[in-house]
């Protein structure tokens, strides 16, 4: 083989894997309704300690099997630092960051979100195994960096 066939073939290869991520892409938002997580509304970050929900940070239980939690990071720290949930139960996590943009993110679970001072972060999980899950945060946010992290105690 010459060439130029080499060449033809590889832009073929790379064409038909561009098409067949397209494909995959829309088959996951149209089909399967996966989408990327929006924004879930804003908040002025000083003044949480007076704006619900984040006057009140911690569990709260808004239906028979549906806990909300509200949580705010801080160099740092989680506020609550230790979240106690039911296993099986649906849950809420809505949460910001006081300060400068912080990560969120629950051990072996898909609970990441960004915390981004003035912005309100939002995602739903159900824990299937009762556990101690690490919360850490994974986005470099000043000295304390390494020590800013918290659990999630489903029982
Ligand atoms: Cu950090």
């Amino acid at each position: 083989m010459n060439i130029e066939t080499f060449e033809k073939a590889f832009l073929a290869l790379g064409g038909v894997l561009l098409g067949a991520c397209l494909a995959a892409l829309l088959f996951a938002s149209v089909v399967m309704g996966i989408q990327l997580p929006g924004r879930a509304g804003e908040v002025d970050p000083e003044q949480l300690a007076t704006t619900p929900p984040f006057d009140q940070p911690g569990v709260r239980q808004v239906d028979a099997n549906k806990y909300e939690i509200v949580v705010i990071g801080r160099a740092f720290n989680f506020e609550p630092e230790e979240i106690r949930v039911p296993v099986g139960a649906d849950l809420t996590f809505i949460a910001t960051s006081q300060d400068v943009l912080h990560g969120f993110n629950i051990e072996k679970t898909r609970v990441n979100m960004m915390l981004i001072p003035g912005q309100i972060s939002r995602t739903v999980y159900t824990f299937d195994e009762p556990g101690e899950y690490l919360i850490i945060c994974h986005e470099y946010c000043g000295v304390g960096h390494h020590t800013m992290g918290g659990k999630v105690i489903v029982e």
